[in-house]
């Protein structure tokens, strides 16, 4: 029987006495709860996160909090992004099978996803951090890209479906706000909530001075907030991405939300640049240019590997309302210009939004680890740097960046650069 009293966040001494009821879970660990061992693990910024062990095995149990758990309960945040991580993971399974990890329970009101328990995975972040390699990581990234973003989209849904599963998602009010929020417009002001390394503040005074700027980050929150497009991961960095050293999962989809085809991917290329940028402080001379090298690699293959993908998808299941075969094949005419100028936008959306995303972890509220645990200010600072500036150019000059090779390449430059 699953549980309806009201909500009330579970902790590690009451969160067997009530899933024990819960026959999904306990079909998994066993029903006895006396021998389950529960763990908090949550390491994100706003949920609980439990380990819980029985004797036939583990489960992962994941309950929203009232507030963003990073702040505390001065910053309240609605329960119902659970409602849209279940759904954002029911058709993210569908759309890739075996990329998102299997739910097992979903209890509304209690807002707690019970889910598969990726083991021996761990967060993509910290292996980068680490130096360490995971085989295929492009290529599983790089066709979730395109599955998830082509098979949600009016590519390849019938249109009345996708309408109605657009507006579900339009739902997601508070926390599309947070990336409205810290993403589109703290980095770029004196916000009550950022924070930035001491040594940045002439590089970040003259960013916030930068009108040309500013504007062109507003026209790429234009294109977050009106283009509707497909259903977006709506949080895809390397926090958001578990592995082995051979195997990749995708967790975390509530930020769920529809919107341009380029921001999962922008945002995905920008925490591989952040990444390298700070590779410099995490690796011996020995190893440095290697892993960066590996880095870079992997980068671009994410980007062909999802052009790739999303040709296949383009030819093959090209079944929705737009560029129809109609107008197209089935008049004598091939659609492969019109599918380069989709990828072509794509593209430099993804460049645009990866800018945005380098510049907000830097500067606004949640940082990542890449240079947060670079423990010494003056060595961080170079680094952060490096990362904002070529976050500028990305912004500002994305329509002469090609090609992923030129970004690449780029980033190499930028990497060299002696600043501060
Ligand atoms: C207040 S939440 C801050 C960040 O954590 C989440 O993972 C999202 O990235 C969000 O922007
Ligand atoms: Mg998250």
């Amino acid at each position: 029987m699953v549980e309806t009293t009201a909500y009330k966040p579970l902790d590690m001494d009451t969160l067997a006495h009530r899933l024990t009821s819960v026959e999904a879970i306990t079909q998994r660990i066993g029903a006895d709860g006396s021998k389950w061992k529960v763990k908090e693990v949550g390491d994100g910024n706003l949920n609980l996160v439990f380990i819980v062990e029985g004797p036939l095995g583990s489960v992962i149990v994941k309950q929203a909090l009232p507030y963003v758990r990073l702040v505390g309960d001065s910053w309240p945040l609605p329960l119902y992004r659970s409602f849209y991580e279940f759904h954002a993971l029911t058709r993210q399974a569908a759309r890739d099978p075996g990329l998102v990890p299997e739910i097992y329970h979903f209890d509304e009101g209690q807002a707690l996803i019970a889910m598969e328990f990726l083991s021996p995975h761990v967060i993509l972040r910290g292996k980068l951090i680490a130096g360490e390699r995971v085989d295929d990581l492009a290529s599983r990234l790089g066709r979730f890209c395109a599955r998830t973003l082509f098979r949600g989209s009016d590519l390849s849904m019938k249109a009345a479906q996708r309408k109605a599963d657009a507006a579900l998602f339009l739902g997601n009010v508070e926390i599309i706000a947070i990336t409205e929020g810290l993403v589109f417009c703290d980095p770029y002001f004196d916000a009550e909530r950022n924070h930035h390394t001491e040594g940045l503040n002439a590089l970040v005074g003259q960013m916030r001075d930068d009108v040309a700027l500013k504007t062109e980050v507003q026209h790429l929150f234009v294109k977050f907030g009106a283009n509707a497009e497909t259903m977006l991961h709506g949080d895809l960095h390397t926090g958001s991405i578990m592995c082995t050293d051979t195997e990749t999962k995708i967790i975390d989809p509530e930020f769920g939300m529809y919107g341009p085809m380029g921001f999962d991917v922008g945002m995905l290329i920008a925490n591989f640049l952040m990444a390298y940028f700070s590779q410099p402080a995490h690796r011996s001379d020995q190893d440095l240019a290697g892993y960066q090298a590996w880095i870079l690699d992997v980068t671009k293959d994410i980007w062909t590997s999802f052009v790739a993908e999303f040709t296949i998808l383009w030819n093959s299941e090209r079944d929705g309302m737009l560029y129809p075969k109609s107008m197209f094949e089935d008049q004598g005419h091939s659609s492969e210009p019109a599918l380069q100028a989709v990828l072509s936008n794509i593209w430099f959306d993804a460049l645009g939004f990866c800018g945005i995303e380098m510049h907000r972890r830097t500067l606004s509220l949640a940082h990542n680890a890449d240079f947060e645990s670079i423990e010494d200010p003056a060595t961080r600072a170079p680094l952060e740097a490096r990362n904002l500036m070529m976050g500028c150019d990305l912004i500002l000059n994305r329509s002469a960046i090609g090609t992923v090779d030129a970004l690449t390449m780029l980033a190499e430059s930028f990497n060299r650069k002696a600043v501060l």
